[in-house]
């Protein structure tokens, strides 16, 4: 396997930085995971756009453009040869001193790593995932904005471990004010009355790509699609209610805090997205 590494394809052997790197030392970086499908690079310009939107509201200064990083994401596919998998964009403030101040850091690493991804067993996409909440609150906007897609993913480990040992695979965060912002790694949505609910961005979302274009695809299917403060309620009630994310795509969740939704299996909307979805990733990217 072949990693990009400032520049250049190396062993990943030899993909190695510093142990003063900022990334490793206090999370001071930025990342995408990008998903490949059938050589086409599903939404690069969403991402990379993303990107860079993470890297200015940290005050670092990405050192590729747009067109840089494209081409240096589609090389590391090429050289892997890879033609379906996941790609983990990760750029560092880059190695400085023992202290916060980012002063004196850098070069920031760029590291693309392309590989094969694990998916969630398909049989979850038949059934449903159990969710639950958990007592980690999703970091408020006011200490770090949950947009930024920081390299610092403690708060969503912390919620993930947390959902785990109490043998659930994935975790339902809410806000400060107890509304729900999201999952450790996906975007919620619920159906309620014909109506496709998520949370507002400022509820503590990521700005997920895999949420707008499933907005995208759920409007196209006809239904209403609202961006409204949910509570835990919200959920409980809900007749259907699927996760959306890079990796997960588009997954069901057929129970949540051991309330069954609807009917305990996945909604008809749910999986005519699902459907549409699949349909739609490789047409919708930039080609190799
Ligand atoms: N919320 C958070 C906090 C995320 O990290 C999403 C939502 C979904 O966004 P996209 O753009 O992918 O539709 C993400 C992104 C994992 C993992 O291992 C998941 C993400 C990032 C890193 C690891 O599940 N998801």
């Amino acid at each position: 396997m072949k990693i990009y590494l400032n520049g250049e394809l190396v062993d990943k052997e030899n993909a190695k930085i510093s142990v003063f790197d900022h990334g490793l030392l206090y999370g001071d970086g930025v990342f995408e995971g990008i998903r490949l499908y059938d050589g086409c690079v599903y939404k690069l310009d969403e991402h990379l756009e993303r990107l860079e939107f993470s890297a200015k509201a940290i005050l670092l200064d990405l050192p590729l453009d747009r067109k840089g990083f494209a081409e240096a994401v589609c090389e590391t596919c090429r050289q892997n040869n890879l033609k379906n998998g996941y790609v983990r964009l990760v750029v560092t403030r880059g190695a400085g001193h023992l202290g916060l101040t980012p002063d004196g850091c850098g070069p920031p690493s760029v590291i693309i790593i392309a590989d094969e991804i694990q998916l969630y067993p398909e049989e979850l996409y038949k059934n449903g995932l159990k969710i639950i909440s958990v007592a980690t609150r999703r970091i408020n906007a006011s200490a770090l904005p949950p947009a930024v897609k920081s390299l610092n993913y403690l708060n969503n480990i912390l919620a993930k471990i947390e959902a785990k040992r109490v043998g659930f695979q994935e975790a339902l965060m809410l806000n400060d004010k107890g509304e729900i912002a999201e999952c450790t790694g996906d975007n919620v949505f619920i159906l309620s009355k014909g109506v496709i609910f998520t949370p507002p961005l400022d509820a503590g979302s990521l700005r997920g790509i895999t949420r707008a274009a499933v907005m995208d695809l759920a409007m196209e299917l006809g239904f209403e699609v609202k961006e409204q403060a949910l509570t835990r309620y919200d959920l409980w009630t809900a007749e259907e209610c699927f996760l959306t994310g890079t990796a997960a795509e588009v997954i069901p969740c057929v129970e949540v805090d051991h309330r069954v939704i609807g009917s305990g299996k996945p909604g008809e909307a749910t999986q005519a997205l699902i459907g549409k979805f699949r349909e739609k990733v490789k047409k919708d990217g930039v080609f190799l």
